[in-house]
């Protein structure tokens, strides 16, 4: 049952304006309380990834992931020379981790497991009896405060040797895959009941295959990165249906997907022209993705389909360079995920560009022929990618309902803003309180099913390619510190008491000094 709406009483004039200065569309009563409330059984957790918080890249018998290669090899990918050999040490400082979602009143916590670290050989003839070790230890620990974990199989860390066979492009992967899953579901799934198969392939393949911002980056715009996508799709159905078959019947959990999205917003909602980029982009990068699993149809979305068979043509291509799924391929993928796993962060407007300076040829980019812009009055407290406009946050959570429906539950995996250190975050405080506001509409006013939410992040971590130089988390880390110490920032409290009031405070920051003032 969603809880009462409590609409407030008229605002006046001022306050209406403060409202307006902070971006908040809506009415909140006095107090500063949102109108809308989340409902008592609504899934409020934290997120992180192996790679960017566990560190220990060596030990306990662990394989190599493609991130621990390759960036020994290139120390300077990194913008600041860094890498994961380290992070935030949770290897060895779970249990402090534990104690942070803890302290946020949070019962759900969503982590990923380090492949490399189970099968250090990628496949399913080793098992790292260390590795395994630790993740039954942290789940329990975890179980043992009543947090339920969420657990990610994979979030980009593959182990080396089938990076070196290729990785995503090679479809022997899909039986890899699903090997390790199986091996997941086998020693795990009597703890583990809520799964995601794999976090962003998008980001995934296009950064890392069509492009080099991510390991293993392969270059290989157009091609690699479409393969890339087609096979981390075909084996998400792949452990969708294993788990379905083989295992949901006695361990009764659940099992989807994460696709990442930024909004699109025509850059000119009066041009036609715009209004087609944006809905183009929002096909290309989502609903690639998305239509196989989601839609009644299945298969890739056809203005996908067409675009990419036809510029393919015209480049003197013989076949088109996405590759076709046979029917019984698009059946194994048409209803494989028990949620739609999305993680938002930021809003884009767009318009129709052919081609533009910087752009390989073909590449994914050039395929969807638009160019992306941003307001430059969204405020960009971090990197440089992530401007704040929270009301796109509504806009996509609308656009996945109009396209797929209400049927499959939406579960915001991540949203998290960025900035470059601190502990008064005022920046990111603000960021959930408008963000998670938007959710609130989608949900009350627009019908969107959303049953979740997870912050990204618990602390300050390793963001790939900007190594540790902005920050995402709710908890400050010192990594100068061997102890890497974790601190509570103002966005951490902040969050605590959303999730234990089940309203957002926009008063919050006015009245911190009275909240917590021994801890600042
Ligand atoms: C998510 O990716 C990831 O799941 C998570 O691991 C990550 O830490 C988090 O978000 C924050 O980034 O340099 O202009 O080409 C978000 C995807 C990937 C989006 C990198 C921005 C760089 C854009 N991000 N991408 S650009």
């Amino acid at each position: 049952m969603r809880s009462s709406r409590g609409v407030a009483r008229l605002a006046t004039g001022l306050s209406l304006w403060c409202l307006l200065a902070q971006g908040v569309s809506g009415y909140v009563d006095g107090s500063g309380l949102s109108n809308y409330s989340f409902p008592d059984d609504f899934i409020f957790g934290v997120a992180t990834a192996a790679f960017q918080i566990e560190g220990a890249w060596n030990i306990g018998n662990k394989g190599e992931s493609m991130w621990d290669t390759y960036l020994h090899k290139h120390p300077n990918f990194t913008v600041d020379g860094s890498n994961g050999d380290v992070a935030t040490d949770s290897y060895h400082k779970y249990k402090t981790d534990i104690n942070c979602v803890k302290s946020l009143g949070l019962k759900y916590y969503r982590m990923s497991i380090s492949w490399p670290r189970i099968l250090p050989q990628g496949t399913d003839n080793v098992i790292n009896k260390d590795g395994v070790r630790y993740y039954r230890t942290l789940f329990k620990e975890l179980l043992k405060e009543n947090i339920t974990p969420v657990v990610t199989l994979f979030h980009w860390d593959l182990p080396t040797p089938l990076m070196d066979l290729g990785g995503w492009s090679n479809p022997k992967i899909i039986d890899y895959f699903e090997d390790y899953a199986k091996v997941a579901f086998t020693l795990f799934g009597d703890i583990i009941k809520l799964w995601s198969t794999m976090n962003e392939p998008h980001q995934h393949c296009s950064n890392g295959y069509g492009g080099d911002n991510f390991v293993p980056a392969m270059m290989s715009g157009g091609v690699g990165e479409y393969l890339c996508a087609h096979y981390m799709l075909l084996a998400h159905a792949r452990a969708y249906h294993l788990y379905d078959k083989s295992f949901r019947p006695h361990q009764k959990g659940k099992i989807g997907i994460t696709l990442d999205a930024f909004y699109a917003e025509p850059k000119d909602p009066t041009k036609q022209s715009d209004r087609d980029a944006a809905e183009r982009y929002l096909q290309m990068h989502l609903g690639i993705f998305a239509h196989p699993i989601y839609s009644s149809m299945g298969d890739y979305p056809p203005l996908v389909r067409e675009r990419i068979n036809n510029i393919s043509l015209s480049q003197g291509f013989t076949r088109s360079r996405l590759p076709y799924f046979t029917s019984s391929e698009i059946d194994l993928l048409r209803g494989s995920s028990d949620f739609f796993g999305l993680n938002h962060y930021t809003t884009y407007l767009m318009s129709d560009m052919p081609m533009l300076q910087g752009w390989r040829v073909p590449s994914w980019d050039h395929d969807t022929g638009v160019l992306l812009e941003q307001n430059p009055l969204w405020p960009k407290p971090g990197a440089d990618w992530l401007a704040v406009y929270p009301a796109g946050f509504r806009k996509v959570l609308n656009w996945i309902t109009r396209n797929y429906g209400t049927r499959i539950p939406i579960i915001v995996t991540e949203n998290g803003v960025s900035d470059f250190g601190g502990l008064n975050d005022y920046a990111r405080v603000s960021y959930y309180n408008n963000y998670l506001y938007q959710m609130l509409l989608a949900m009350y006013e627009d019908g969107c099913n959303i049953q979740g939410y997870f912050a990204w992040t618990l602390m300050d971590d390793f963001e790939w390619k900007d190594g540790y130089t902005v920050k995402f988390g709710l908890f400050h880390v010192d990594f100068n510190s061997t102890e890497r110490t974790r601190i509570p920032k103002l966005s951490a409290f902040n969050y605590a008491e959303i999730v234990r009031r089940r309203r957002i405070n926009f008063k919050y920051i006015e009245q911190i000094p009275k909240a917590h003032i021994n801890i600042l």
